[in-house]
């Protein structure tokens, strides 16, 4: 095996390049590593000044992960693994950024990493099989692959609320949060948002605000995450046990053992048994709510069980019963859109400084110079934090002039939402990879168990390529449109598409109203990587210069 070198020792020109990945996450960073084992030469462009993707930008107060800790870190390394230590059960955005930042170190990848640079253009040149790559300073690449690891949610949606550039007060954005730190001591704050990253940032700033306002347009189903120092006992036996767990987690569903699906369903079990198994759910903590009971995804009315359960912890925590059902979701099923984990959250509204508007009743009409004007009332605010989410999944992409077979756009071609084979490739775009790309099981699962697997894959795919004399792979339309199929039958299956969630495209005003991630699971999507295969690479087509395989 080539020994771990950067790009330019390999003695390439910095204009020709093996591979162009982009982004410097959790998967460009993994993607990188596992490319120069096999000797091909590989640049990242990252926009921001240093690695970390998400993990860089979300870096608003209390931004932390939602899957535990060990379950969420690189599986490739025994020695990473074993070398390091998390702190807390679910760890947050500054220890998260410490560890990627220790993963670019430790593997050395820095290097071949090119900061503050932001992909403009990816244009495929039919006479050369490559890919054009051109950054936003006018700097241009050549390469034979191109690999976007431009994360899920790192497009974040822009205020569109008229007035917003009015606000005569600090404007902030959970998305970019200005890396110094924001003090809101004394201060009036309004939160648009309440999903994760509204949530999240509400609990931490509370105990700083003179006022805080919330406003809520949906209200989130969100579990209490029990986060706390990691137990040592807990995480002795994780790195005792490492490749058994790492096994089970590829295995199953979620990639999230935490979830740990109870095989019973909802109505086999009594009033009692099932109180008792949300009550023991609650206890655990976080995501492992949903596993109650085996059909709370698929079926309507035992999801009903599990909102209702929801729904009753929120009356029992949140003092003003009127406060607390405007905080009940009552227009989806629980876990149709993203759950919350919190530390607190239901609580902040039984402080005195604390006051819940609900926008469904009262919708926002403008931003004023000094607030927050809706329907029924104005707000006078020293600052305004916007926690309003992403284009997912396909935002990141749209925003790259990436152009394919007779110079079609990307864009266009998903006109009407995402079109990919695997998630992983989409037809008429040869040698242009995604890693956890709509169509694969990504946000649905535990990410970083997603990225390694599609990095994997690519890897010995251009590895395969490489080793045969071919140049090209391209997913055929008809793989493609079976797959889409496919990813749509399983969604209908589910009950996912019965909330106005960002899975869906439903946040974002115009977006086609797609269902995006695979939700077959992580391990079922696996075993279909591995056939696809096993099959030579069936739904593919591999070229060299003179044959096609
Ligand atoms: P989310 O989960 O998309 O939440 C965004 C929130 O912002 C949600 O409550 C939206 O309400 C609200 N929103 C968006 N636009 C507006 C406007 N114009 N007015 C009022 N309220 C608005 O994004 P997050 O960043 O919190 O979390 C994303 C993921 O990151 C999360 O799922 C975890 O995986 C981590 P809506 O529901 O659209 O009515």
């Amino acid at each position: 095996m080539p020994e771990n070198r950067p790009a330019a020792a390999a003695g390439q020109a910095s204009g020709e390049l093996d591979v162009v990945i982009v982004g410097a996450g959790l998967a460009g960073l993994y993607m990188l590593h596992k490319l120069r084992e096999i000797g091909i030469s590989a640049r990242i462009y990252e926009a921001g000044s240093d690695v970390g993707g998400t993990w860089f930008w979300n870096r608003y107060p209390g931004a932390r992960v939602d899957v535990e800790s060990q379950e969420y870190s690189y599986s490739f390394s025994p020695e990473l693994e074993v070398e390091w230590a998390w702190t807390e059960r679910y760890a947050a955005q500054p220890e998260l950024l410490k560890y990627v930042n220790h993963v670019a170190d430790r593997f050395h990848l820095r290097p071949d990493i090119r900061f503050s640079t932001r992909i403009a253009s990816a244009i495929f040149d039919e006479t050369r099989d490559r890919w054009t790559v051109t950054t936003d300073a006018g700097d241009t690449v050549s390469a034979r692959f191109c690999i976007m690891a431009t994360g899920c949610l790192s497009s974040a949606k822009q205020p569109d609320i008229p007035g917003a550039d009015s606000f005569s007060g600090d404007t902030y954005s959970t998305a970019n949060w200005p890396e110094v730190g924001v003090d809101f001591t004394g201060k009036r704050v309004g939160v648009i948002g309440t999903g994760s990253s509204g949530i999240q940032t509400i609990t931490t700033i509370v105990p700083q605000v003179r006022e805080l306002t919330v406003f809520q347009r949906t209200p989130s189903f969100s579990v209490p995450a029990k986060n706390g120092p990691i137990d040592p006992k807990v995480a002795a036996d994780w790195k005792a046990n490492r490749e058994h767990y790492r096994a089970m987690q590829r295995k199953s569903g979620a990639g999230i053992l935490q979830v740990s699906p109870n095989e019973t369903l909802t109505f086999d079990a009594s009033p009692d048994e099932r109180r008792r198994a949300f009550e023991d759910r609650w206890a655990r903590g976080g995501f492992s709510l949903l596993g109650a009971f085996a059909d709370v995804n698929v079926d309507k009315q035992a999801n009903d069980e599990a909102a209702a359960f929801v729904a009753d912890k929120i009356r029992s925590i949140v003092d003003d019963p009127d406060v607390a059902e405007q905080l009940i979701p009552t227009t989806y099923p629980v876990g149709a859109k993203r759950m919350c984990v919190d530390t607190g959250y239901y609580q902040v509204f039984n402080q005195d400084n604390v006051s819940l508007v609900d926008l469904a009743t009262t919708p926002i009409q403008a931003i004023t110079p000094t607030g927050i004007r809706t329907s029924a009332h104005e707000y006078e605010l020293d600052a305004i934090i916007y926690a309003i989410g992403f284009d997912a999944m396909t935002g990141a992409l749209d925003r790259i002039n990436i152009r394919g077979r007779d110079g079609l756009r990307l864009k266009d071609k998903w006109a009407a939402g995402p079109l990919t084979y695997l998630g992983l490739m989409t037809s008429g775009f040869p040698n242009l990879f995604m890693i956890t790309g709509p169509g694969s099981p990504s946000v649905l699962a535990n990410m970083i168990l997603a990225i390694e697997q599609h990095v994997d894959w690519i890897t010995d795919c251009i590895d395969h390529l490489g080793n045969r004399q071919l140049s090209v792979i391209e997913a055929t339309p008809t793989a493609e449109q079976d797959w889409v199929a496919h990813v749509n039958e399983l969604a209908e299956q589910t009950l996912y598409l019965q909330a106005n969630s960002w899975y869906l495209g439903a946040n974002i005003p115009g977006k086609p109203r797609v269902f995006m991630p695979y939700p077959g699971g992580l391990g079922l999507y696996r075993e279909t990587c591995d056939e696809v295969v096993a099959n030579r690479y069936k739904g593919f087509a591999l070229t060299g210069p003179d044959q096609t395989v």
